[in-house]
């Protein structure tokens, strides 16, 4: 019965996913990058549905829309409890990653003003603009900021069109000098919640629509760049070959089998992207560019695989005459939850009627950056065949529903906690 009593705050999310879905750079499809016109078009859609729940809404310097609401005997000068997620998403995307989160923080605090809940903190939804980090070398640099984390650098890196951060910035109408503003002070700021589709088959599998998250997995992003020698296809004899392509390919599978040996550790190695060239049909491949995307639930078995991988590139690159560089570009340690917050949660899912599963989240978010901030904890919605990064993502309404009912019954706990504090 619980289920059903929740259904409408899920309809109202998948309402506002769909118009959400259509802020985008290729009709059709999902796909909205970081400083974008379709991410602008977000954060003004974002930002009129903050202020429709009694919200009142700024932007930061990195376009991060955020929504603040003070109940009553509250000012902004207290406390405040953060809720966020992104609105940026990866190439032809699904409605649910990220957005969910930001959809699912505001209709709660819409809820939490309607049923004139007592809190004794304010309470601010984010939604941030570069979780996924696709257009720009790095990620969760909009999170980084709000944790006083942003590194300067990133500014002078450039997109595929050679556009720099910077320069994205102020094409967006920001002021890249503004982005330390960012920052929240610590003292300032209670805990961190993100609601989340969990991206993986877990939940689906035991059949429960909500889980708790334990811990964050660690990730390395780096580029490996082969060079190697161009040649006619026709004429040069295979065994005086240095072909960049086939070292990337060799490669490619050592990582495979890599990642395959510590499945315990959750260890996980992608190769996202490779660009070959000089890409002619007739031309032995000189050159690689390629990505590769490093995870585990441990930072220890993570650097492990990376020193066997980079052991394996050093032996094939000598017995094929290529050069084989591998440059990490983004590094995130495990990410634990907070035991409180893991609690609170929990607690909650019971309440709602349901066996509590807790486990680790594979993907990577922006509690990740804000750990540095503040005390993260998540709630994870099940997803269809825990697909993601897909357009076939989904999440049911009747388990977006019981989400946001448990967001705001945690929030309610925290109001407990606070004032049993105090
Ligand atoms: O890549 C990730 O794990 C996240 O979806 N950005
Ligand atoms: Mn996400
Ligand atoms: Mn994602």
């Amino acid at each position: 019965m619980m289920a059903h009593w929740t259904r409408p705050l899920g309809d109202r999310a998948e309402r506002l996913l769909r118009d959400l879905a259509s802020s985008t750079a290729v009709p059709g499809e999902i796909t909205r990058l970081f400083l974008t016109p379709e991410h602008r078009q977000a954060i003004e859609k974002v930002g009129a549905w903050m202020r429709q729940a009694g919200m009142t809404t700024s932007e930061d310097a990195l376009g991060t829309i955020r929504g603040l609401y003070c109940p009553p005997g509250v000012t902004p000068a207290d406390k405040r409890l953060l809720i966020g997620s992104h609105i940026d998403t990866v190439i032809n995307a699904g409605a649910y990653d990220g957005c969910f989160g930001v959809i699912a923080g505001l209709i709660a605090v819409d809820e939490i003003r309607r049923r004139k809940l007592k809190l004794p903190f304010a309470i601010e939804v984010l939604g941030f603009g570069d979780e996924e980090g696709v257009r720009f070398p790095g990620a969760l640099t909009s999170s980084q900021a709000i944790a006083g984390r942003f590194d300067p650098e990133a500014l002078e890196k450039a997109d595929k069109q050679g556009v720099t951060l910077a320069d994205a910035i102020r094409a967006f109408g920001n002021d890249p000098e503004k982005i330390a503003l960012a920052a929240y002070d610590p003292d300032k700021v209670m805990a961190y919640l993100e609601v989340h589709i969990e991206q993986g088959p877990v939940l689906e599998y035991e059949g429960l629509p909500l889980g708790v998250v334990t811990a964050i997995a660690s990730v390395t992003r780096a580029n490996i760049r082969i060079s190697g020698e161009a040649g006619h296809a026709g004429t040069v004899p295979m065994r005086l070959r240095h072909d960049a392509f086939s070292a990337i390919a060799e490669l490619a599978l050592v990582i495979e089998s890599v990642a395959k040996a510590d499945a315990e550790n959750g260890l996980v190695g992608t190769i996202g992207r490779v660009e070959v060239l000089p890409g002619a049909i007739n031309v032995i491949p000189d050159r690689v560019n390629a990505t590769l995307d490093l995870r585990s639930g441990t930072d220890s078995s993570r650097w492990k695989a990376l020193a066997e991988i980079r052991k394996a590139a050093r032996e094939i690159a000598a017995r094929r005459g290529v050069t084989i560089a591998i440059e990490p570009f983004h590094e995130v340690p495990v990410t634990p939850c907070a035991p409180h917050l893991q609690n609170a949660i929990a607690r909650t899912i019971a309440e709602l009627g349901f066996p509590v599963l807790k486990l680790p989240s594979g993907a990577g978010h922006d509690g990740q950056a804000v750990a540095h901030l503040t005390e993260v904890g998540m709630i994870f919605v099940r997803c269809a065949g825990g697909i993601s990064h897909n357009p076939a993502e989904h999440a049911t309404v009747a388990d977006m529903g019981l989400a946001i009912e448990a967001l705001i019954r945690v929030i309610e706990k925290l109001g407990d906690e606070e004032r049993n504090r105090s």
